[in-house]
């Protein structure tokens, strides 16, 4: 197997109880086979890995490689002309339920092949790798009935063998009840989501089972049926809850032991509580947030002080989060949540891993972890929350590298 040692390089290893990000100023990586066998103060470097091929970082920050843990990078079209409707004063909800909106994009993405989803998908998911970003999280959702939500989770998995990077893909069907299902979202469940489910299941499409819980979309006692199916199936969940309204979606998400509840403005201490219990992490999507000037933040104090952990994705879509930078998700939820640039850093490694169910082979810089690491021109990881629309990546390292 393949051996090298990353020398002259600052670590923010984000490994808990490593103090402030798990700083290590003179670090050194020892990989082998694309997996860290060693990592430490350079001091300290075991015997064995002298002579081992180094390659020198300058003095250059490293960091986990970032994880984008919520998005729907694969969809048709745009939706430009919503935006200049809502600066009019048009409000997401009211759009939502004219037939615009979500229902736009289901339009748009039904008349699109794999082939054109692929293509455009792509400059989203360059910019993503561009800031840094070797995993992402994908979601179905915009198609709307099974051959049009297998073709989204298709064209997901074909971006995974088009670029260097891992993807993740989530069956999202309960996304928004269909024009040709209108007021009988129930028919909607039975008919298309839930066989959808199993075509996605038996064809290897599906890493997680996803929905949207509000008023626009399905019910608690809704998604409880989709969670029944998936939990049958074996698939882990997850949820979009608590975003416009509080309807107890992260409470029903945990009750199914998600992996995630996600977005959460209207989350209560209910809420938090059964989060923290179920071990639930809390994926804020302050991308949304600020597209929708949303005032309401989510209760970042109550889910630190409970010891939630907290993610950070950029929910990039073309209706409410329009957004593919990773960096700017992490400068945003400093800004409008307050949450430390440490806080922001975790929620975009180690904690998006988890919240992937990914925390036992990417998301810190540990022993046993995939030597997956991203390098900065910049001297202390604060530095990557802070700056607003400027991006220092030096490189990408994947697992390639040995
Ligand atoms: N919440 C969101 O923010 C995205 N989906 C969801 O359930 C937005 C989807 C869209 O507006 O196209
Ligand atoms: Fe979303």
């Amino acid at each position: 197997m393949k051996r090298v040692v990353i020398t002259e390089a600052r670590l923010a290893t984000m490994t808990r109880g490593g103090g402030s990000y798990g700083l290590l100023d003179d670090g050194a990586i020892a990989i082998e086979g694309g997996r860290i066998a060693w990592a430490g103060t350079r001091a300290d470097l075991p015997g064995e890995w002298s002579g081992v091929e180094r390659i020198n970082l300058g003095g250059r920050l490293a960091t986990p490689a970032l994880i984008d843990c919520h998005t729907h990078l694969v969809h048709g079209g745009d939706r430009a002309r919503e935006f200049e409707l809502r600066l009019q004063g048009a409000s997401y909800e009211e759009i939502a339920r004219a037939g615009g909106g979500i229902l736009s994009t289901v339009t748009a993405t039904r008349h699109m092949d794999e082939e054109q989803l692929v293509v455009s998908a792509l400059p989203r998911l360059d910019a993503l790798i561009a800031e840094g970003v070797a995993t992402v999280e994908i979601k179905s959702g915009y198609g709307l009935t099974i051959e049009d939500e297998l073709k989204m989770l298709r064209a997901a998995r074909r971006l995974g063998t088009l670029r260097n990077v891992r993807v993740k893909t989530s069956y999202l069907a309960a996304h928004a009840v269909p024009p040709e299902y209108k007021d009988r979202a129930d028919a909607y469940i039975d008919e298309v989501v839930l066989p959808g489910m199993e075509a996605a299941y038996e064809a290897d499409l599906a890493d997680a089972v996803d929905g949207f819980c509000e008023s626009i979309a399905f019910s608690p006692g809704q998604m409880e049926r989709v969670f029944a199916k998936a939990q049958a199936l074996g698939l882990p969940v997850k949820l979009h809850a608590e975003q416009l309204s509080n309807l107890g979606g992260a409470k029903l998400a945990a009750s199914f032991s998600a992996l995630s509840a996600d977005h959460l403005e209207y989350l209560d201490q209910e809420g938090v509580a059964a989060m923290k219990t179920a071990g639930t992490v809390a994926v804020l999507l302050p991308g949304a947030f600020y597209t929708l000037r949303e005032t309401q933040a989510p209760p970042v104090a109550e889910l630190r002080g409970a010891g939630v952990p907290i993610a950070i994705a950029t929910d990039c879509n073309p209706g409410s989060s329009p957004l593919s930078s990773l960096l700017l998700a992490m400068n945003m939820a400093c800004t409008l949540f307050r949450l430390t640039p440490e806080e922001a850093l975790a929620g975009v490694t180690r904690e998006a891993a988890r919240a992937l169910g990914l925390a036992d082979e990417i998301g810190t810089i540990a022993p046993g972890k995939r030597a997956e690491l991203a390098v900065w021109d910049v001297e202390h990881p604060a530095e990557l929350s802070y700056r607003i629309g400027f991006n220092p990546l030096y490189r990408l390292f994947l697992g390639d590298v040995a």
